[in-house]
């Protein structure tokens, strides 16, 4: 019922059309909410080490994407816990390297779209605006009704409501599913979608990498690779992380026209929860292999300070742009949090 009304061009949600679309009423509890503040203290223990944060290239940081997730906005409805998301599809340009520039569609003015996080058994409502001259559609996975499920394009300047319940716990997706869908994703309407599970997992130092290409001509090859939208960002600017502190890494492989890529990291292990489906491990390896649209969770720590690169074991791939390194901060008054293996 709420399907395509049109919305003024402004970005911003602004009252009058939250109010178009019945949704402007009480009950808004405000950002910082009950369970955010219960995760903080969660996680009072773990430590960020201080990030360089140099300007975007173009459409997004990807320093900023790391460790940023949007919990969205609670509100109460007839005694149910609502947690309402707001996406607007634009477009801009993204830096590739030097001399390339690019296209791209994006969310919230990134690339990948913000990454979404609710608590399962919440109700998940996503306020979808298009402006990005173009039909577009959100399809997440997950488990919801078939007319939630997103299939269908929403016209530019139109808006429309996804409305399912969070479950089950794991580490999902989102993405364009109009066609051709390679192309709708590969030009950047993806992000990563987190139900975190009843009992929370211990504390971490938790990140987010998602990995993907651009097919820049057209040929249905990828020309480049990236971690979190700039290809080599984080070799140029490894990710601080502090030695012995549990590192928990959202991954997600959403590389289009190649049909698998591993991720692997140097000098160490990771414990595998796959999907992030489970809270015991499924596996502990140094490569995985990663289909598109697979996402697991990994954990580890690292003995040993110093600077440790991880990529997809396609090297060609990696050579591309998919290729970034941890830069592991000797901290010897960081406690290890407690494992769970
Ligand atoms: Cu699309």
């Amino acid at each position: 019922m709420f399907d395509n009304f049109t919305l003024s061009k402004d970005k911003l949600w602004s009252r009058r059309q939250l109010l178009k679309l019945g949704l402007a009423g009480a009950g808004v509890t405000g950002a910082a909410t009950i369970w955010q503040m219960l995760n903080r203290s969660n996680y009072a223990n773990v430590r960020i080490p201080p990030m360089e944060m140099e300007a975007s290239k173009g459409a997004t940081n990807p320093m900023q994407v790391l460790r940023n997730f949007d919990y969205g906005t609670l509100k109460q409805e007839n005694g149910r816990t609502i947690r309402e998301f707001q996406l607007t599809a634009g477009t801009s340009t993204i830096q590739l390297n030097s001399a390339v520039s690019y296209n791209i569609w994006d969310l919230n003015g990134r690339i990948p779209g913000p990454t979404l996080r609710a608590k399962q058994g919440e109700r998940v409502r996503v306020l979808f605006l298009n402006q990005a001259g173009h039909s577009h559609s959100l399809h997440f996975h997950g488990v919801h009704p078939s007319e939630m499920d997103g299939v269908r394009p929403i016209s530019n300047n139109k808006a429309t409501i996804y409305e399912f319940d969070a479950e089950p716990y794991g580490v999902h997706l989102y993405h364009c599913h109009v066609a051709p869908v390679t192309r709708h994703i590969a030009k950047g309407l993806y992000g990563m979608f987190i139900i975190d599970p009843p009992q929370p997992r211990p504390p971490a130092d938790e990140i987010v990498l998602i990995m993907s290409g651009y097919d820049v001509n057209d040929d249905n090859r990828n020309e480049y690779y990236a971690f979190n939208g700039v290809p080599h960002h984080y070799m140029h600017h490894p990710i601080p992380i502090y030695q012995n502190q549990l590192i928990r890494i959202y991954v997600l492989n959403i590389i289009e026209f190649d049909p698998a890529v591993t991720f692997h990291l140097h000098a160490n292990f990771f414990n595998v929860y796959r999907s992030g489906m489970t809270m015991i491990p499924s596996e502990k390896t140094d490569v995985l292999t990663m289909g598109v649209a697979e996402r697991h969770i990994l954990e580890f720590a690292f003995r040993y300070p110093g600077k440790y690169m991880f990529h997809p074991h396609q090297d060609v791939v990696a050579e591309n742009g998919c290729m970034g390194q941890f830069e592991v901060i000797a901290a010897k008054d960081v406690k290890t949090p407690e494992k769970n293996t």
